[in-house]
């Protein structure tokens, strides 16, 4: 048995660590550089403790890994998702109007497809493309008419407007990708392939 003094440092260092005191870490933590009191405390009470905690959890970590690599080479082949930087893009297949398609997006955890640059334009082309049906995108027209703006007020960094568009003058709020990539304003109602990102 361990002495009731090891269990609670290490509940104390668990509780202190970066990597443990946020909800969810933001990248895979290190192995943390302990101070000279923790590390001696462990040497104390349990040499070899952490080389080896450390590498049952690279472990786990890599068995994740390769499951996670294998389920999405299974989503890439069935064309459900495509990639771009940290992007993953989904489409179920299905179609809806514009506003169904922000909600079931929200549903699944997600938001509606936004691209923010000509790689993710790509990403969500090859589904427009493989299912022949334009699809809406995460980009509304302003209050002021003509101008385009990112569901969240923010101004757009990049367009890729058909030539003429946009041409709605406050009639299509809504812009829908066609099957070159290039983007239309229109009516919100329309039934177009829900692509979500995650
Ligand atoms: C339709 C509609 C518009 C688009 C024009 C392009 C006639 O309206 O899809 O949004 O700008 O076609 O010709
Ligand atoms: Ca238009």
């Amino acid at each position: 048995m361990l002495s009731p003094l090891f269990h609670k440092i290490l509940g104390a260092a668990f509780f202190l660590l970066p990597c443990c005191a946020q909800g969810k870490p933001a990248a895979i933590p290190q192995r943390p550089s302990f101070s000279g009191f923790l590390q001696e405390t462990y040497d104390k009470f349990l040499p070899g403790f952490l080389p080896a905690a450390d590498n049952a959890r690279d472990d786990t970590i890599h068995q994740l890994e390769h499951r996670i690599s294998r389920l999405e080479g299974v989503l890439h082949l069935e064309k459900m998702i495509t990639t771009s930087g940290g992007k993953i893009f989904a489409t179920n297949g299905k179609k809806a109007d514009f506003h169904t398609t922000v909600k079931q997006c929200q549903e699944a955890g997600g938001s509606i497809a936004t691209p923010r640059n000509p790689s993710e334009n790509e990403a969500i082309l090859h589904f427009v493309k493989s299912y022949n049906t334009y699809a809406y995108l995460g980009i509304k027209e302003s209050l002021l008419p003509s101008k385009f703006q990112f569901l969240d007020g923010t101004k757009l960094n990049y367009t890729n407007w058909h030539s003429k568009e946009p041409s709605g003058k406050g009639e299509e709020e809504c812009v829908e990708m066609y099957t070159d990539g290039t983007w239309n304003d229109k009516r919100c109602n329309q039934n177009r392939l829900i692509v979500c990102e995650f």
